[in-house]
């Protein structure tokens, strides 16, 4: 009876019309229903007999993805990594090993080995040249197997720290900056409510800014509640204007009037506005006189009384390619209507990037509604919900790091410059510094040669480093470049906790372990504790707080944390999830209005208390490449420069269907890839000129590098310009050139190690110059996703 019962259900698993088995030896247990959650949502896992075999949409998630689906595949990958393995000429010891990184096979050697090599190398190592890579990466959101907490806890511990990172890639240039300007980073900071701005916004402004698209994934768990006013939006009358040189998902679905910019020329087009608003009068003179400082200083250099060139709507025209009326109409139309400007993160990521929230802050500033419902200025629509009305009761915390003494800190993209100039003299943030000297790097969860620009000189870098430790669940590129790599489980073979979006901070969720670790893998916890474990008990107890055990974890930090009074942690734990409560003021915010209200009680944290359109000591620096006030700088590569030595401008935009590499090792993959390669979308008439048809392999070059891509011929993209998502597996063609091709598409490859200027240091990645053609002779395969060779001893 109960085997027709199973063998019943497995058929009804696998679908009408599957031949159902009768043999007793495959009795199957009951299905269960796991509660988890990652950077792609909250979703359940199924399971049966310790095997994921589904995985099903979860209540909170308002619109699941596919990228949610796609964790079985992940799971199950033949790209996991297996054992521990250590690459063949390093455990050799021989000399000069370090330039076969990624060249070489591995040898599977067991835990302890692999342990002890990577401990003893870390104990012989004086702190101040060790550098723990794991910067804030993408790894998984849970608190208790945070890659980043559990890195930077494991060397402040062990050896009272380790070389970190300063800033970080998405928001490096705004992040040095932005406190000085307008007293807060405003990047990740809550936004006007969805609520607010339906009920009072007449003009949208998508300043590259990809709302659909990006709001797909979190940092934390994606509720994508903003898909449910999405639909709102598109019905509410709001006038929609997307300034992007893509016409992109968002724009379409709001059927938003597109402006055509150049790359990198937006701080022109502000300018150009700017001065047409101050010149016709149309600006808020009381804005300005009330909420700002430095109006004045900067006034000289828009109306060209300090360079002999007023940025006029027509020399705007010149540079941006977008024609003087639209500069003017569109500047009148946003002092005429309730206007939001949602700025993204993009113009930042490209040379000069510290100037463009400055100057959309110093636009927002003269149309003067800064702080009024609906209008004003946000940074982070796009980003973890923005827009969501946030939950009143708080949410657990994970683990913490602790103290830090070594005081160096990298600019996240100056790795490589780091790597390779030990003792060179930079600026950060106005302060001269010394690149230290890095002998040891460890990574565990995020990817250096898929995020850092530069592909080629990233790893000529990681070529030049005593050692190189990779903590991952998959052979990724990264993975493939180290010395001892430690297999990672995948969130799904362990248990955490995690909380719900950035900006909505309104569920909280159990992660539960649906699977045993697969193969030799370990959790990221379990992997510190047990490197914690060499150097002593002493240091063992202190990493692990006397609670080994992740559930105890899981338990003190819910425990702790203000939703326990909702909810006891063991009702929590059972159900899986717990919604936090809203109340009527969460979806009233509107941000900066506190400020509007009152500028002396609630004054920002700049230096006069108001927006600085001037800042003084930025201007003392007398830098080059960053200046006291916004202006425009022509970048080295761009589309205006006559004698380019390139003729198309290569965009990086973030992925559709992927957080940034992370699942392109998965099935989803031939829904977007065109002949295996990462798609390249380049305009019908550019496409014409190079003799490029759609579907297309071409290849994409520059003097940093070249790569293969798939053809995708379309008018969502301007002439001039393409976009090759982020993220690709890089994937050399051969392992004998210097540069080597890379066939799979990375974008890297081709961007610039070009710091964003003397002020960040931070990452240019969206200004690059490149040619393209159609790929000719036998086309290699992607190899990308292919472990490497290893050694079973
Ligand atoms: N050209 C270009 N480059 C860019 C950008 C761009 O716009 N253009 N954007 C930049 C930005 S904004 C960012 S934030 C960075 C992102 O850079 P990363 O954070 O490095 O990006 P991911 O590819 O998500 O890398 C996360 C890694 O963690 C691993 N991982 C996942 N789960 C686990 C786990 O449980 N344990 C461990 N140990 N590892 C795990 C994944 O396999 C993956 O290799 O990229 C930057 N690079
Ligand atoms: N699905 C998905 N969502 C994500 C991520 C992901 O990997 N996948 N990553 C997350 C992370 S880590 C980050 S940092 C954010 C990134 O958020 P953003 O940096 O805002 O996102 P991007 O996709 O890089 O760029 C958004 C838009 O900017 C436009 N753009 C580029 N250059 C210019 C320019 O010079 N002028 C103008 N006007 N527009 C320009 C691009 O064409 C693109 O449409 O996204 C987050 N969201
Ligand atoms: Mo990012």
């Amino acid at each position: 009876m109960l085997n027709t019962r199973r063998n019943f259900l497995k058929g009804a698993m696998l679908g009408a019309g599957a031949a159902v088995s009768l043999d007793a030896t495959e009795l199957l247990s009951p299905v269960q229903k796991v509660a988890h959650a990652s950077n792609f949502g909250p979703f359940y896992a199924l399971t049966q007999d310790g095997k994921i075999i589904d995985i099903l949409p979860h209540p909170m998630d308002k619109r699941p993805t596919a990228m949610t689906k796609m964790w079985l595949d992940r799971v199950y990958s033949p790209t996991r990594i297996k054992y521990p393995c250590v690459r063949k000429s390093y455990l050799e010891g021989k000399t000069g090993h370090e330039k076969l990184r990624g060249k070489e096979e591995f040898v599977r050697v067991s835990w302890d080995e692999a342990l002890k090599l990577v401990a003893n190398k870390i104990k012989e190592t004086p702190k101040e040249n060790i550098y723990n890579a794991t910067y804030i990466g993408w790894s998984h959101p849970g608190g208790i197997h945070s890659c980043p907490s559990l890195c930077g806890r494991f060397f402040n511990i062990a050896k009272r720290g380790a070389i970190g990172t300063a800033g970080e890639y998405s928001n490096g240039a705004a992040g040095a900056v932005n406190v000085d300007i307008i007293g807060d980073v405003e990047k990740y900071s809550l936004q006007t409510t969805h609520e607010q701005i339906l009920q009072n916004t007449k003009t949208y402004v998508l300043w590259g800014t990809d709302l659909f698209k990006c709001n797909k994934i979190d940092t934390k768990v994606p509720s994508r509640e903003n898909d449910l006013y999405y639909p709102k939006y598109a019905k509410s009358g709001i006038n929609f204007i997307s300034i992007d040189p893509i016409y992109t998902e968002t724009a379409q679905m709001l059927n938003a009037r597109w402006i055509k910019i150049r790359p990198n020329t937006d701080i022109a087009l502000m300018l150009g506005m700017m001065h047409h608003l101050y010149t016709s009068g149309k600006y808020d003179k009381e804005f300005i006189a009330k909420y700002t400082d430095g109006f004045d200083t900067f006034l000289p250099y828009l109306l060209g009384k300090t360079d002999k060139i007023p940025k006029t709507p027509k020399w705007a025209s010149k540079i941006t390619t977008i024609d003087e009326k639209t500069i003017k109409e569109l500047a009148e139309l946003f002092v005429k209507d309730r206007t939001f400007l949602a700025g993204n993160w993009a113009l930042q990521r490209a040379q000069h990037g510290e100037m463009a929230d400055w100057c959309l802050i110093v636009l927002a500033s003269m149309i003067g509604q800064i702080g009024l419902a609906g209008g004003g200025v946000g940074f982070s629509m796009h980003f973890g919900g923005g827009g969501q009305a946030r939950a009143i009761v708080g949410t657990p915390a994970g683990i913490s790091q602790g103290r830090n003494r070594v005081e160096d800190r990298i600019p996240a993209s100056r790795i490589s410059d780091a790597i390779l100039n030990p003792g060179k003299k930079y600026t950060y943030k106005g302060k001269e510094r010394v690149y230290p000297t890095v002998k040891v790097a460890y990574v565990a969860g995020c990817s250096i040669v898929g995020h850092h620009p530069d592909t080629n000189n990233i790893i000529k870098a990681l070529r030049t480093l005593d050692t190189f430790v990779v903590q991952e669940p998959w052979w990724t590129p990264t993975a493939k470049m180290a010395d001892i790599v430690f297999p990672a489980c995948t969130t799904l073979e362990r248990n955490d906790i995690a909380m719900g979006g950035v900006h909505g901070k309104n569920g909280v969720y159990a992660m539960k372990k649906a699977i045993e670790p697969l193969y030799e893998s370990k959790s990221d916890l379990e992997i510190f504790s047990l490197l914690a474990k060499e150097f002593g008990q002493k240091v063992y107890d202190k990493f692990t707080d006397e609670k080994p055990n992740e559930m105890d974890k899981i338990k003190y930090e819910y425990d702790i944390s203000p939703t326990a009074q909702l909810m006891s942690f063991e009702e929590f734990w059972q159900r899986g999830y717990i919604e936090l409560p809203r109340d009527e003021k969460s979806y009233k915010f509107v941000r900066h209005a506190k400020f509007r209200s009152d500028p002396v009680a609630n004054k920002l944290a700049t230096i006069s208390g108001k927006i600085q359109i001037t800042v003084p000591k930025f201007a003392e620096l007398k830098y080059k490449d960053f200046t006291g006030y916004p202006t425009w700088i022509e970048p080295d590569e761009w589309l205006g420069d006559k004698n380019r030595k390139y003729p198309l401008h290569l965009l990086s935009p973030h992925p559709n269907y992927r957080v940034h590499s992370q699942g392109d090792n998965t099935y989803l993959r031939a829904f977007y890839k065109i002949n295996d390669r990462e798609p390249v979308m380049i305009n019908p008439n550019d496409a014409k000129k190079y003799g490029i048809s759609h579907g297309d392999v071409v290849e994409i070059y520059n003097d940093r590098g070249r790569v293969l891509a798939g053809a995708y011929v379309s008018e969502n993209i301007i002439e001039g310009v393409m976009a090759l998502q982020e993220g690709a597996w890089y994937c050399p063609e051969n392992t004998i050139d210097e540069n080597p091709r890379c066939v799979s598409g990375h974008i890297n490859v081709l961007t610039s190690n070009r710091p964003t200027s003397s002020m960040a240091q931070a990452t240019s990645v969206n200004t690059n110059l490149v040619g393209i053609k159609k790929a000719t002779g036998v086309i290699p395969p992607n190899m990308a996703y292919n472990p490497p060779k290893i050694i079973e001893a």
